[in-house]
């Protein structure tokens, strides 16, 4: 089959969607990519969750986020008044972040190489934890030293809307479902444009319950 095409998969009620979309320039969609990893990738979430626990940030702004967050790898994202910015220690903790499990790197590294970034080594990983009513605003991610390596995420537990938009934060969006298992690797001209999540509604997920959990693996050294 040629490079890009679609490959049919069955959803919940037996529609035919496609398995892979390059919805953008440089934007892959692998719906249900991490479903066979899924229990190994929420396992590693839960040791690094003992090691540096989820918590809600503050903004620059003075706004604690709706999201918790956590990080792994040689660098976290991390913001509070002082700004968004990586640094190597969890700053509840003073200690490094855990490392970043062996089961991420590896779907990482598939996942990217699908979508034509052979090799792609990350060095960090944030990790995003939704409830129903939390949200992240339209933004860019800019703060990694160099940012034509892409950005390998994956949607664990609730579904969500996220929200992809252009280069500039007033161009128009669109709107995609992101569901348990799904990978978008996002990369070349699509990796600075502005995106976000909508605030997610109620629903018990079987293994997650009343929560999303969205892994972000990055290059940001
Ligand atoms: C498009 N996370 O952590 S993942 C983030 O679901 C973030 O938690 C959202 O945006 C979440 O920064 C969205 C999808 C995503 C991640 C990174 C991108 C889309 C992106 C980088 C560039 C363009
Ligand atoms: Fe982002």
């Amino acid at each position: 089959m040629a490079a890009g095409a679609t490959l049919p998969m069955a959803d919940l009620f037996g529609q035919r969607a496609p398995a892979r979309e390059a919805f953008a320039p440089g934007a892959l969609l692998l719906r249900g990519f991490a479903l066979p990893r899924a229990e190994a990738l929420l396992a590693a979430v839960e040791a690094v969750a003992e090691i540096a626990p989820f918590r809600r940030m503050v903004t620059p702004g003075g706004f604690t986020m709706s999201a918790a967050m956590t990080n792994c790898g040689t660098a976290g994202w991390v913001t509070d008044r002082r700004g968004y910015r990586y640094q190597a220690e969890d700053p509840e903790s003073g200690r490094p972040w855990p490392d970043l499990p062996e089961a991420f790197r590896e779907l990482a590294e598939a996942a990217a190489a699908e979508a034509g970034y052979p090799g792609f080594a990350p060095d960090a990983c944030l990790v995003n934890r939704y409830e129903p009513g939390a949200r992240l605003s339209l933004h860019q991610d800019r703060d990694e030293r160099d940012t034509s390596y892409p950005i390998v995420s994956v949607s664990l537990g609730l579904p969500a809307t996220f929200q992809f938009g252009g280069p500039k934060r007033s161009d128009p969006v669109r709107k995609i479902a992101l569901g348990h298992g799904d990978v978008v690797v996002w990369g070349g001209a699509s990796r600075l444009n502005h995106h976000g999540i909508l605030a997610l509604k109620e629903g018990a997920h079987p293994r997650l319950g009343r929560q999303r959990i969205n892994l972000t693996l990055r290059r940001a050294l």
